[in-house]
This record gives structure tokens, C-alpha cells and sequence, in this order.
């Protein structure tokens, strides 16, 4: 047998996305730290490596969709579109990887197969699937919040001749163009998917579960007045981004839906509607639409009055006009509903009439109705926020794993830290922000940076994160969620996606100002709700 390979090294960062990118120069390039990041992919990018799909789009604005740490990154960065395709993200990632000289710094094509902690000598065992084991003092996982992909299980999936694809693990160069498509899902990526496929197939059947509410994404070329602007304005934009709630780069409304008259309530929609963007339209046209179910209810109501004006034939209509909540993450298209007026798409509400089971040719229903298909595209989402981490064995320094710890639903402090589990740092684990992600992430890969110079100049070895502030910050995440209309709404929010898995409250909906001052008091007060090695040790 070959001899396992063991390297020592200061740190170990587990994923190449916006999260482990940053963390690794952080780590290196600034606490001049001996750290490596690996990942299973073939390349680095993360999320935007693995959703290759057509019409693949961030739907955060590209002015806040990028890392604000280094002006002169920023300034370098030519996106001069509101929204940034997939290819272009990962190439902006591939380029940052190349700038802070990391790649050399990255194990591509690297799983983490388990990860141990040891108490005696304060040192993480992680162990890969390429032979190699790295012992570290520090981890920092950043597994990706929406990575673990969740398949559907339909009798005689595995007979299906034609080509199955998940759109999170995308094959390279899928070219749909003359297929007949089935895409089963609607969410944000089935929305793009199914918008962005029709013009090219020869046939293209949704699938539809639970119709949603969606409005314009109003993608355009920037005009070179806003481009330049965004350069200009930097430091006031990053600085309204940090002080804000969803981070997307606007102000939050703070107008309540009734305090102003019908007429004006429907020009504010109306606006927004032409502008464009799903978290604009929940969050800056009003502040009561996720927290009140009446203005909820107005919201909806004109989501739905502009479904009747798009949709032409009536079945259709009904079938895609939501009548729940208006309270999933909310979605922005580039023509979503208009696509269903078109001759080559089809619908199936598979609630109505459910999936029966895949044959060699495609999908039967349950009305009898064989869907021929060449491609079958699954855009059904993922095991979000733990998903990846309760897939392998993380043991902490009792012995028990990850997923042990986790039986009840996911905790944490901060979104980070988690009991038992010293020195381990999670870039988005549960409980963390809910925002446009890259400047949580940022938010949180400098806090950990910070954390870990801290410990590294202290004598002690490790510090872990006490019990009792774990069980307050989860409740006070459950607290805040329970004061919106979020949790009403069934989905990956809250686990609601994935058959058998847990309903828990995942994220911390306080807001990206909020969470960066609790950050903030934590470590200016040298880290009162966490343990050292000593204080852990101690006899009760
Ligand atoms: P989502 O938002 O979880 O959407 C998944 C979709 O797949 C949704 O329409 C589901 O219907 C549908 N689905 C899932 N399982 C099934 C089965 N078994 N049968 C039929 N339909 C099913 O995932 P996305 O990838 O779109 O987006 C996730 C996030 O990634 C997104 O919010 C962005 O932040 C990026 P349902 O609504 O549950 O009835």
C-alpha cells in the first residue's frame, strides 16, 4: 500500500468559492499563515464552477456582487451589466485566485472525507480522498450554503435513455438546442433555466410543483455614467451595503404598505417593477411586505395582476398564478412568464398531476400522459446551509460528530462557531446571514481572520464556543424569523425542501448590520462567549 501522505500546516480552508478564496489570502497573505484550501471540483469558483446552466445569473447587482477588500480589485473589475453571468463570476474568481498568487495554494479535486479534532494535541486531522491528510491547528469549512444537491427519487429514474442532468452539477458543454426538455422545479434556477432554454429547444415541459411570484430582473448594459459612478462611489456604497439588511446595495424601504394612498401604492409597485429585482420589489418598495400578511397580500396582489396581463391562455394562467404567501426568497426573471405563451412550452402542475414514474423515453404522469424527453433537468435545489456538513464525519473533541450535534436541526453561534468543535470556523454555516452573500462573506472571513490571529497570539491553543451562548443565538435567530411571514412559506429557508429533513429555522434574518455589530462586540471584548483551552479543561 502507498503510504499516506501528511502534511502540518497552520490551517486548513475546505472550498474554492467567494468564501474559501478570500479566506485563503486572508490566511496567507495577510497573517502570513502556512494554509491550504482544497476542494472537490475540478476547478475553483464554488458555486458558480458547479451552475453551469443556461441562463446561470446572479441576481444580486454586480456593483455588490463582488469582494470589496482591495479598491484597486474593485476598480479592475469591467462588469458593466446590472447582473453578472455565471461565466463571467467564474472567471472574475479565476482572476482573483491568479492576482493574490493562491493557486498554487489550492488542492483542486480534493474531497474532505472526515475531519477530527484532537483534544490532547489541539490539532484538526483532515483527511481527503486523494490519499493526502493534513493536520492543522485551524479549519475553516466554507462547504457552500447551496452545494449538497437534492435529486428527486421517481420510480424508473436510472431507465431514462435520454440525459439527466442536476443544473448544480452541470456537464460541461450540454447544448440543448433542438432537444425536447423537461426541467422538474421552478425556484430561482428552474426560473432562469426554463426562461433561457425555451428559445432554443424544440419542446420544453416545466414541471411545476408550486407556482411562484416573480418579477422582472430588468437586466441591462450599465450606461457608462452608472459604471463610472460605481467606481467612484465606492467607499459610500460599500459603507450603505455594510449598514444595511439584505446588503443588495439599496435602501431598505421604511414606508408601510398602508400609510399611503391605493393610487400611490400602485405607482411604487409599478416602479419598481420596471426597475427591476426580486429583493428591490420585496424590500425597498415597502417595509412591512415579509412581516405583514396584509401587505403581503398587496404585494401578491399586483405580482398576480401582472401574470393575468402576461399569460394568454387561461389554464395556463391558473396554473401559474400563485394564491400562498408572497415569502420564499423572492425571485426576478428575464422573462419568465412570457415564456409560457410560447408554442414549444408546456406546463404540468405536478401537484394536480403528479409525477407517476420515468420510462426510457421520459415522464409518465399520473394522468397517463407519457412527456418524451431527451433531457431531463432537474432544478430542484439543494440541501442548503448544513447539507455538506452532515455528509461527512466531523468529529469534535467529544468524540461526537457534526451530525450528532446536529440531530435537533443546525446550530451555531454567529453562523461560525459551533460547541465542541474548537477552532473550527464555519464562511456561512447555519444561522449566519440572510443577504446578498458576498458581503456577508466577507463580513465573516474577516471576523474568522481576526479570531485566528487572535488565538495564534495567545498562549492558549483553542478556543470553542460555549454551549449556552450556541442554544441563545439559535433562538434568537428563531425569534427574528418568527416575527416575519418567512417561515409560513414552505423551502429551502427553513429545510423545508428535501424530503425528511428537519423544519428549522437556518438563518439569521436580523440583517447584515445588525450581525456586524454583534461580530463587532465579540471580538473587541476578547471573545466573552468562548472558552479557551483552559477554561475547557478545567474541572466544573
Ligand atoms: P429551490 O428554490 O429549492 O427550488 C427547487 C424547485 O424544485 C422548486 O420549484 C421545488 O418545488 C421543486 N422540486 C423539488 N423537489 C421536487 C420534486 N420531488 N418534485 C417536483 N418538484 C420538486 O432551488 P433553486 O436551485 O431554484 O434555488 C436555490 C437557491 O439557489 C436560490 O434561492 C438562490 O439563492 C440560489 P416546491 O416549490 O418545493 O414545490
Amino acid at each position: 500500500a502507498v503510504p499516506e501522505a501528511i502534511l502540518e500546516l497552520d490551517a486548513v480552508v475546505v472550498g474554492a468559492g467567494f468564501g474559501g478564496i478570500y479566506m485563503l489570502h486572508k490566511l496567507r497573505n495577510e497573517l502570513g499563515l502556512d494554509a491550504v484550501a482544497i476542494d472537490r471540483a475540478g476547478g475553483v469558483g464554488g458555486t458558480w464552477y458547479w451552475n453551469k446552466y443556461p441562463g446561470a445569473l446572479s441576481d444580486s447587482e454586480s456593483f455588490v456582487y463582488q469582494y470589496s477588500f482591495d479598491r484597486d480589485l474593485y476598480q479592475d473589475t469591467p462588469w458593466d451589466t446590472k447582473y453578472v453571468p455565471q461565466a463571467q463570476i467564474l472567471s472574475y474568481l479565476n482572476g482573483v485566485v491568479d492576482r493574490y498568487s493562491l493557486r498554487q495554494h489550492i488542492q483542486l479535486e480534493t474531497g474532505m472525507t472526515e475531519a477530527e479534532f484532537d483534544e490532547t494535541t489541539g490539532m484538526w486531522t483532515v483527511g481527503t480522498d486523494r490519499g493526502i491528510t493534513f493536520r492543522s491547528r485551524f479549519l475553516v469549512t466554507g462547504l457552500g450554503l447551496l452545494s449538497a444537491t437534492n435529486l428527486p427519487k421517481f420510480a424508473g429514474m436510472e431507465t431514462f435513455r435520454g440525459q439527466l442532468v442536476h443544473t448544480g452539477a452541470w456537464p460541461e458543454g450540454l447544448d440543448l438546442t433542438g432537444l425536447r426538455v423537461g426541467v422538474i422545479g421552478n425556484g430561482s434556477t428552474g426560473n432562469q433555466v426554463i426562461t433561457s432554454t425555451a428559445p432554443i429547444a424544440a419542446h420544453l415541459t416545466s414541471f411545476q410543483r408550486t407556482p411562484q411570484y416573480s418579477v422582472p430582473a430588468g437586466n441591462r448594459k450599465l450606461t457608462p455614467a452608472e459604471f463610472q459612478s460605481h467606481r467612484e462611489n465606492f467607499d459610500a456604497n460599500w459603507a450603505q451595503v455594510r449598514s444595511s439588511s439584505v446588503a443588495m446595495g439599496f435602501e431598505e424601504s421604511t414606508v408601510p404598505t398602508f400609510s399611503v394612498s391605493p393610487e400611490e401604492r400602485e405607482e411604487i409597485y409599478q416602479r419598481a417593477w420596471e426597475e427591476g429585482g426580486g429583493f428591490r420589489f420585496m424590500f425597498e418598495t415597502f417595509n412591512d411586505i415579509a412581516t405583514d400578511p396584509a401587505a403581503n397580500e398587496e404585494a401578491a396582489k399586483f405580482i398576480r395582476s401582472k401574470i393575468a396581463e402576461i399569460v394568454k391562455d387561461p389554464e395556463t394562467r391558473r396554473l401559474l398564478t400563485p394564491t400562498d404567501l408572497y415569502a420564499r426568497r423572492p425571485l426576478c426573471d428575464s422573462g419568465f412568464y412570457e415564456t409560457f405563451n410560447r408554442p414549444n412550452v408546456s406546463l404540468v402542475n405536478v401537484k394536480e398531476n403528479p409525477i407517476s414514474h420515468v420510462t426510457a423515453e421520459g415522464i409518465v404522469t399520473a394522468d397517463g400522459t407519457l412527456h418524451e424527453l431527451d433531457v431531463l433537468i432537474c432544478a430542484t435545489g439543494f440541501d442548503a446551509v448544513d447539507g455538506n456538513y452532515v455528509k461527512v464525519d466531523i468529529r469534535g473533541r467529544r468524540g461526537e460528530t457534526l451530525k450528532e450535534h446536529w440531530a435537533d436541526g443546525p446550530t451555531s453561534y454567529l453562523g461560525m462557531a459551533t460547541n465542541g468543535f474548537p477552532n473550527m470556523f464555519m464562511i456561512l454555516g447555519p444561522n449566519g446571514p440572510f443577504t446578498n452573500l458576498p458581503p456577508s462573506i466577507e463580513t465573516q472571513v474577516e471576523w474568522i481572520g481576526e479570531t485566528i490571529r487572535h488565538v495564534s497570539a495567545s498562549d492558549t491553543r483553542w478556543i470553542d464556543v460555549n454551549r449556552e451562548t450556541e442554544i441563545t443565538w439559535t433562538e434568537t435567530c428563531s425569534d427574528i424569523a418568527h416575527q416575519t411571514l418567512f417561515p409560513q412559506a414552505a423551502s429551502w429557508i427553513f429545510g423545508a425542501n428535501v424530503p425528511g429533513k428537519k423544519r428549522t429555522v437556518m438563518f439569521y434574518l436580523g440583517g447584515l448590520k445588525e450581525y456586524r455589530s454583534v461580530l463587532a462586540e465579540e471580538s473587541l471584548n476578547d471573545y466573552p462567549n468562548f472558552m479557551t483551552e483552559e477554561d475547557a479543561l478545567a474541572p466544573a
